[in-house]
């Protein structure tokens, strides 16, 4: 008869060499919370936020397409004269392990035309483009005006086993 194999026997070996490889590598610019706020009105445009974290070598961030949309557009709120503007912006310094947000009243995507089956779906995937090259593809959850999930169906909780 055999011995049983011990699990953490076998998790060792892939926990260090995960250590080793996150040491070698430098650390990577990274974009996590991002989020679609539906414009109450079809015909304007929605809004998007997310956080973008610099990696070791600071970058920028130089536009966001997505297939889920007609058009996406980084913008700039900024008050002048007691009156709220916002200017398009062509690129973003994302600095090296600095935190960069796009936030309500700040820095923010517009998106015009969001597709309706992202939003029955309640997340569209949003690729950003960085001067360094690399493409991150990240889902934003989309909400609606009242910040609830824009999903037609119950969203199901892929984690419900935790
Ligand atoms: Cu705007």
């Amino acid at each position: 008869m055999r011995a049983p194999t011990s699990p953490i026997a076998l998790c060792v070996p892939l926990a260090l060499s995960l250590f080793l490889a996150a040491c070698g590598d430098p650390a990577p610019t990274y974009i996590d919370q991002a989020y679609v706020r539906l414009s109450p009105n079809k015909a304007s445009p929605s809004a998007g936020y997310f956080i973008a974290h610099g990696g070791d070598s600071a970058t920028q961030l130089r536009g966001v397409l997505t297939d889920y949309a007609l058009k996406v557009e980084m913008h700039e709120s900024m008050s002048a004269g007691g009156m709220t503007k916002m200017a398009p912006l062509s690129s973003v310094d994302i600095p090296a392990k600095a935190t960069v947000a796009f936030a309500p009243g700040g820095k923010h995507l517009m998106l015009w035309g969001v597709n309706d089956t992202a939003i029955g779906r309640g997340k569209m995937t949003l690729t950003f483009l960085l001067a360094n090259g690399d493409r991150l593809l990240v889902d934003a959850v989309i909400q609606k005006p009242d910040g609830t999930s824009s999903a037609s169906a119950p969203a199901v909780d892929e984690h419900e086993d935790h």
